[in-house]
């Protein structure tokens, strides 16, 4: 009989590489949010893969960066706690970025003793004389890493790097039951749904600024009934989110609606209200109860 198999696979890397296009490809579901903005992903998401001798348990992170705020501490201890558990360590980088880009964490990266896999995405933006000056560079500086060059765009390679990841995963009983696709509970999703369309939709800082809750889910027959608070740093932001006459958050409400009915397969009734609690990027209570585990 073949024994079962189970592990962690992370996925690591600098902001706007890919890495969350490169998630949703593996478990075959959208699970994270994907915007052409740098830090679209702040948490740890876990995408679960089942069969029936394997469970591979995916887990997205936010681009590494330099914190500036408390948020942004919490953003980069995600990133560096998935070095700390995966069985297959996922490392993103694209054809655009610089090799050295934060580099304290391509040293991290380094000392990591479970198999890397390197990829670099976005190969579809690049020529075969740059990709081999990439794979190149790449081989000097994490010289125990596999390369893989794929486009997660074209769908080019991802099959390959499936079977690579599949071949690594250890023997061991399942960790999550066999059911489970993802670690997150309904509302994180809806959160995470309702700030793609805010990325989306506003300029500047502001989407940096925005946080979203949940604080109604009522589930009848017909229908989910929806609130969800929008909380800024300041008053002048709850005006931008606001709009004139209200039309820019009535915009975004009508975008977030149809991609959260598409999520549950349900008729959605979303309710949406903008609160401001100043400087809730740096203060420790407030982080908490949106779900960043702090230090
Ligand atoms: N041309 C091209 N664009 C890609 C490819 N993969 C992803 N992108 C685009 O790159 C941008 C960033 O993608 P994400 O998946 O959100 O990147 P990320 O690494 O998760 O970003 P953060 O969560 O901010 O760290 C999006 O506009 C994607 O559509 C690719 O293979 N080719
Ligand atoms: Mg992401």
């Amino acid at each position: 009989m073949t024994q079962h198999k189970s592990g962690f696979v992370n996925i690591v890397g600098n902001p706007n590489v890919g890495k969350s296009t490169l998630m949703n490809l593996l478990v075959g579901e959208k699970l994270s949010i994907i915007t052409s903005k740098a830090q679209t992903t702040r948490h740890r998401i876990m995408g679960i893969v089942n069969t029936e001798d394997m469970q591979i348990v995916y887990s997205d992170t936010p681009g590494v960066l330099r914190p500036n705020y408390k948020l942004q501490e919490t953003m980069l201890n995600f990133s560096e706690s998935a070095l700390d558990d995966a069985d297959v360590l996922v490392y993103v980088t694209d054809v655009v970025e610089t090799i050295d880009k934060n580099d304290f964490f391509l040293k991290k990266v380094a000392k990591v003793t479970s198999p890397v896999l390197l990829v670099i995405n976005k190969i579809d933006l690049s020529n075969q004389k740059e990709l081999e000056q990439k794979v190149a560079g790449w081989h000097e500086i994490l010289p125990q890493a596999e390369i893989i060059p794929l486009s997660a765009t074209n769908k080019f390679n991802i099959d390959y790097l499936k079977k690579r990841i599949e071949t690594l995963i250890p023997e061991s009983p399942p960790y999550f039951e066999k059911d489970a696709m993802t670690d997150r509970p309904a509302r994180f999703f809806i959160t995470e749904i309702i700030r793609e369309k805010i990325l989306l939709y506003y300029q500047k800082e502001i989407p940096y600024s925005v946080e979203v809750a949940v604080e109604l889910f009522e589930e009848s027959k017909e229908l989910i009934h929806i609130k969800a608070l929008i909380i800024v740093e300041r008053d002048s932001q709850k005006g931008i989110i606001i709009g004139e006459q209200g039309k820019a958050l009535k915009k975004v409400g009508s975008m977030a609606r149809k991609d959260i009915e598409k999520f549950f397969d349900k008729k959605i009734f979303l309710e949406m209200f903008v609160k401001v609690e100043k400087d809730w990027r740096n203060r420790d209570n407030l982080l908490k109860s949106f779900g960043y585990k702090l230090e």
